[in-house]
């Protein structure tokens, strides 16, 4: 137990010492309870069907779908060494424009519009993948960009084989320490736009440092999706887990 002023908290209020303002609410059902239904179902369907899928999340305009369009670059250029179907799915609130961008490249893509959901859930993305459910069984990997936020979409499992999160400099140097939660669980947490770190104050160095803090199992990544900074790392990432047919967890 914990103190503060008059009150008494539970070690699980605390984060890094800052008590989480808390409130119980009654739902019909449980919201991450169903979350977590559909997210077996939806690991269910990748492993049975060998596909790696990667939830790509990040505050707007951090890079997510420059770095899925060139990841699609890279396989279609054989640096993987071997040939992948590759299947993504574009998370946004509202619009198409990142689906248009990432459909060029001739993948098999939807775009998900979560209107004024500013996370997307197991639910809405096992609908999806429905959609198409045969063109994407037969993928080996899928990159679902995840809506451009850096703190709701954290809380929902989508049965994602492995989670990144890409922050970039431009968010400022502290952006990584104001967001434990988020990158708590990351498999790989990507530091884009690091040759602008000058530009903005930023040291990057501090970012990795609190990237490591929070999270010491996470690949560390920085990176420059324009100046080809990282990509040969994040490849090599991606290589090393395509090798692994599937995830049994
Ligand atoms: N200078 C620089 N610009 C970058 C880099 N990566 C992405 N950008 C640019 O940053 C802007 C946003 O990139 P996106 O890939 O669209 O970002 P996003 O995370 O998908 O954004 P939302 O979908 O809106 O959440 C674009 O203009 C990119 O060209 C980088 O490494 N360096
Ligand atoms: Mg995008």
């Amino acid at each position: 137990m914990y103190k503060r002023g008059k009150e008494l908290y539970n070690k699980k209020d605390f984060f890094g010492g800052v008590i989480m303002h808390k409130i119980d609410i009654e739902a019909e059902i449980d919201v991450l309870t169903e979350n977590k239904r559909f997210a077996k179902d939806n690991r269910r369907f990748f492993n049975e069907n060998e596909i790696i899928a990667i939830n790509i999340m990040g505050a707007v305009g951090s890079g997510k779908t420059t770095l899925i369009e060139k990841t699609i670059l890279a396989i279609k250029n054989k640096e993987l060494g071997k040939e992948l179907k590759v299947g993504a799915i574009l998370g946004d609130v509202f619009g198409d424009s990142d689906f248009k961008r990432v459909s060029k490249h001739s993948v098999i893509a939807e775009p998900l519009n979560t209107g004024k959901e500013c996370h997307l859930d197991a639910h809405i993305l096992n609908h999806t993948l429905h959609q198409r459910i045969d063109e994407f069984k037969n993928i080996d990997l899928l990159l679902i960009e995840n809506v451009g936020n850096l703190i709701c979409p954290s809380d929902f499992d989508l049965g994602e084989t492995y989670r990144v999160v890409i922050v970039s400099v431009t968010e400022g140097e502290d952006v990584i320490e104001k967001h434990p939660l988020t990158f708590v669980n990351a498999d790989v947490i990507i530091i884009n736009k690091v040759t602008l770190a000058n530009l903005v104050d930023v040291d990057v160095e501090k970012m990795v440092r609190d990237a490591k803090k929070i999270n010491s199992k996470a690949k560390i990544i920085k990176m420059d999706l324009k100046d080809g900074i990282g990509i040969e790392e994040w490849i090599n990432f991606l290589r090393s887990v395509l090798d692994v047919s599937c995830n049994t967890s």
